[in-house]
């Protein structure tokens, strides 16, 4: 399968996020598209393509307007203010009882277009997160066309929390909700399935889909009980209207290991092939690594070409959609490793 990278995410650099009490360097590294680059170049599974720009069309069937108009003059209205350093959510209006009036200030609209303060705002986020979804949409524009059974967007950032009017986890525009969009639009496909297998929940992605049947969402996660993104991602959580029944939870604890993993990862290809869907994204992020730095599953480096095994079972066609990872030095052999066992001989 070929795959698709947009050097732009160099320029998304030397942010923070506010994490355990402390702003810190955010994990969410350039390093980390690079190491993916590079392993799949050396694993020989096919050609790296630059994503033509397809424009906003794509992204603005996904996401709101203001949002993306938000996105795209963060950083010069934050410069107004003689601010050189990152910018960064501070106010919320959770809890304030009523709806949110959209802000002039910008501080005002970062809080407004946000859930955490994950996401900053450099002179690069924008050239990045663009260029990532571009990445998403040229991989399934070349799916929609025929041309390929399979395909891999190394987006980054990645794009899983992003809401269609907020941005969150490190994610400011939902690579995979723009690719799935586009398989049903461009590439007419009736019912497409986003299977979401990063250790956080796919909220974002859930969010926009939610009153939806034409896109079945399964996701495997950490137990939002416990961990990030804590509100959204409870097994009861099942969709609503022409959506409902097209959401699938399942939360799993501190500590997965692989048979359980496994296991549920059976139980959403269940889901998904009984869908009737004739299309796959796949959301992949491998977060849910032993040695990653931010989660707590307990899966081995020998666990990915199972897994990517296991995904064999999807309809197809199928496109990889790269989502979080932290564990730097593994995160290339790992997600590798899922496209290696979903090409090896059934
Ligand atoms: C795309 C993606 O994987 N985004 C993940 C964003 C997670 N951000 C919050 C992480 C919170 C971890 N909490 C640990 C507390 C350590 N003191
Ligand atoms: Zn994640």
């Amino acid at each position: 399968m070929d795959a698709w990278y947009s050097d732009h995410h160099l320029a998304h650099h030397g942010h923070s996020e506010l994490f355990g009490g402390r702003l810190v360097e955010s994990f969410e590294q350039p390093l980390r598209a690079e190491r993916v680059l590079d392993a799949f170049l050396e694993a020989n599974l096919g050609l790296v393509h630059t994503p033509p720009d397809a424009g906003l069309a794509p992204i603005l069937a996904v996401h709101d307007a203001t949002y993306v108009d938000f996105l795209r003059g963060a950083w010069d209205a934050w410069r107004a203010l003689g601010r050189a350093h990152p910018a960064l959510p501070m106010a919320w209006h959770a809890g304030m009882g009523l709806a949110a009036v959209r802000p002039r200030h910008i501080e005002g609209q970062l809080g407004y277009h946000s859930m955490d303060a994950g996401c900053a705002i450099v002179a690069g986020t924008w050239p990045a997160a663009y260029g990532s979804a571009q990445c998403a949409i040229a991989a399934a524009t070349a799916l929609a066309h025929g041309e390929q059974p399979a395909a891999f967007a190394i987006c980054r950032p990645p794009g899983h929390h992003a809401t269609a009017r907020a941005m969150g986890g490190y994610c400011y525009l939902n690579n995979a909700a723009i690719a799935a969009q586009l398989l049903r639009s461009l590439g007419r496909q009736p019912r497409v399935a986003v299977l979401d297998i990063d250790y956080h929940h796919g909220n974002g992605t859930q969010a926009i889909f939610w009153q939806r049947g034409d896109v079945f969402f399964a996701s495997l996660h950490a137990d939002p009980h416990d961990d990030y993104p804590y509100f959204s991602g409870h097994a009861g959580e099942r969709g609503e209207g022409d959506g409902f029944g097209a959401t699938l939870n399942l939360p799993l604890p501190a500590g997965t290991e692989a048979p359980e993993y496994l296991a549920a990862l059976d139980t959403a290809l269940d889901a998904v092939r009984s869908s009737g869907c004739t299309a796959s994204v796949v959301s992949l992020g491998v977060d849910t690594f032993e040695r990653d730095p931010i989660s707590r599953f307990k899966l081995r480096g020998e666990d990915y070409a199972v897994i990517g095994r296991a995904l064999q079972r999807l309809p197809r066609p199928v496109l990889f959609v790269f989502e979080g990872g932290y564990a730097t030095d593994e995160i290339g052999r790992n997600a590798v490793a899922v496209l290696q066992g979903f090409e090896a001989p059934g």
